[in-house]
């Protein structure tokens, strides 16, 4: 599983204070927490479409890049901001992301072909939130279209089918890992992304929910996650659960998180 790490996000309370205080100490903190918990890339996201957008997000790109050697994950809707940002990184990051908004399609496409980039394609349309499994299937058979027809071969495509919340709706979880399954046979090349946290917002102890969401997520297809490797106890859940599904060969990964001491903190 390639892990996105969630936790440089302007949306959570501490994270949007630090980003308007340019307080980079919080950030650089966040983002050693990451990486040594596992994370292959941060996602870097300033916070909720601000005329400070830009400036906020290549502010983080510039601090994370000072305390990690990570590559990033560009979290914004707005093109403008992602296009500063693809400027102002050291290393390929993944653009997140593309969707069905036809505005958001029409500007952030481009800065994909020309930055050459993985993207997440994000199963969203300009009329709210998708109910259904069809519903993700068909916005995704649509960018699929434009991403084929702008050059883009399917193996650089996170697919994310739009993880909503079991505490607003009870099938969110069963939706999450039916689109993942559809996707999977009908996109085999694509990877599948989501964020994982999303599945447990506004219930008590996420972490049980995280944890359970993820091994069926895995069985799903999915092999890209954004979610929070420092969350108590979700490393070894991820690594056993990868041995489980015949995902580390020869159950090295797990093996060798055994010997290094990384099991022992639950
Ligand atoms: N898809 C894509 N990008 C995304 C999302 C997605 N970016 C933003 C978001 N969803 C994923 N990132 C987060 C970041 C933080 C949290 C949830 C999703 C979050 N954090 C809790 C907090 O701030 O306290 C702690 C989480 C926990 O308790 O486990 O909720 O869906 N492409």
């Amino acid at each position: 599983m390639l892990i996105i790490g969630e936790k440089i996000n302007g949306t959570r309370k501490q994270v949007g204070d630090a980003i308007g205080q340019r307080d980079g100490g919080l950030i650089a903190s966040l983002a050693h927490e990451q990486v040594e918990a596992g994370a292959d890339y941060l996602d870097v996201n300033a916070g909720t479409g601000s005329e400070r957008e830009a400036d906020d997000l290549v502010w983080l790109v510039q601090t994370v890049q000072q305390a990690v050697d990570v590559p990033l994950c560009l979290d914004s809707p707005n093109a403008a901001a992602l296009e500063l940002a693809l400027k102002a990184v050291d290393r390929q990051p993944m653009i997140n992301s593309i969707s069905g908004e036809p505005e958001r399609l029409a500007h952030v496409l481009p800065l994909v072909v020309e930055y050459q980039c993985p993207v997440i394609a994000l199963a969203l349309d300009g009329s709210g939130v998708p109910k259904t499994v069809d519903d993700r299937l068909n916005i995704i058979a649509r960018l699929v279209a434009a991403t084929r027809a702008a050059g883009i071969a399917d193996d650089r495509l996170y697919i994310d089918p739009l993880i909503m919340a079991i505490s607003t709706a009870d099938n969110a979880g069963l939706v999450a890992c039916e689109s993942m399954r559809r996707i999977h046979r009908q996109y085999p090349d694509a990877h599948l992304t989501g964020g994982l946290s999303n599945l447990s917002f506004g219930s008590p102890m996420r972490k049980y929910i995280n944890q359970a969401f993820l091994v069926l997520a895995l069985d799903a297809g999915m092999d890209a996650a954004i979610m929070d490797p420092s969350s108590p106890g979700i490393t070894p859940f991820l690594l056993a659960a990868e041995a489980v599904l015949g995902r580390d060969r020869f159950c090295n990964k797990y093996n060798r998180a055994y010997r290094s001491g990384k099991l022992s903190s639950v």
